[in-house]
């Protein structure tokens, strides 16, 4: 059987202040990532995009230090919603976004079909704020300790049940700019991270080699979240919160074909491609490539 990939939108942009995010799924669609993913013997499901409310603007941004709380984890019930939908068909998800706190929801719907699920997470960032640690309280910067249990009660108990994650199943690649709370939690709870200083010691092969043996064993199924600031901005210009060195467009290539080859991944997402800061819709463009190597593009 044609393996099913359902292609999702989520036009979020209330997980932070710069504008243009939600137009990021359809800067991905207009690089054609349908078209490139039909080449490759898959059935491709586009389901559009999630309905993301929009704030009422007479009422306060901020809340307990978490700008748009409620909108934010609304859009994120109602991503989860489908995304439970989208495993329990037997699709992969492949959801595109959208700022990266939309992460909550992807996998708040995944991680219920899984006993251990697996996350790797490519970024500059750890995305391990609370609102108490939060230098900007932007929730895009929190979903992964959210997705531990950390953080407000209305964000860790999305779609219903928490955590969704456990620590020791996590794996975060590139990371160049951690906050101090981020740093003591991956202290704390072992998680464990290449920095980008370790991509350059070991080079990407063996930081993907030691991933996927690290996950392997322990994890039943394994979710790629890509945000795009993971690649230098030189490659990924069209983003919020770029940091200087970053991986390559080559590395991050790499990454994704070792990917494909372990045969591990069962969902993935594409955040953070924002249109209006892009040059030319590179960025999309970038994520688009990335998703044909992870999804089994092959140069012979
Ligand atoms: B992204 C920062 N740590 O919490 C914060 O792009 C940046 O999803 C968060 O990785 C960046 O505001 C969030 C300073
Ligand atoms: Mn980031
Ligand atoms: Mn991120
Ligand atoms: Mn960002």
């Amino acid at each position: 059987m044609m393996k099913k990939i359902s292609i999702l939108g989520v036009p979020m942009d209330l997980g932070q202040n710069r504008r243009g995010v939600d137009m990021g799924p359809s800067a991905i669609r207009y690089a054609g990532v349908i078209e490139r993913l039909e080449k490759l013997k898959l059935d491709i499901d586009d389901l559009g995009d999630v309905a993301i409310p929009r704030p009422n603007r007479k009422e306060p941004q901020m809340q307990d230090n978490l700008r748009n709380l409620k909108e934010v984890a609304e859009g994120n019930e109602l991503l989860a919603e489908k995304v439970d939908q989208i495993v329990s068909e037997g699709s992969f998800p492949l959801i595109l976004g959208g700022d990266h706190s939309i992460a909550m929801g992807t996998l708040a719907g995944v991680s219920k079909h899984y006993e251990n699920l697996g996350v790797i997470w490519y970024d500059a960032h750890g995305d391990l704020n609370s609102s108490e640690t939060s230098p900007s309280g932007n929730i895009h910067g929190m979903p992964l300790a959210v997705s531990l249990g950390i953080g407000h009660e209305r964000l860790v108990n999305i779609h219903g049940y928490q955590p969704k994650l456990k620590p020791e199943n996590i794996v975060i690649v590139g990371a160049r700019s951690l906050d101090e709370g981020e740093r003591e939690l991956i202290k704390e709870r072992g998680i464990k991270v290449f920095t980008m200083h370790e991509v350059d010691r070991m080079g990407m092969t063996q930081v993907m080699k030691e991933t996927v043996d690290y996950l392997r064993d322990r994890t039943d199924g394994v979710h790629l979240s890509l945000d795009l600031d993971g690649l230098d901005p030189s490659d990924a210009p069209g983003v919020g919160t770029p940091v200087m060195g970053g991986m390559s467009y080559r590395e991050s290539h790499l990454a994704m074909e070792m990917l494909q080859e372990s045969g591990m991944i069962t969902s993935a997402e594409f955040v953070e491609v924002n249109p209006i800061l892009d040059e030319k819709n590179k960025t999309a463009d970038t994520a688009v490539g990335l998703m044909g190597s992870l999804l089994g593009e092959k140069l012979k």
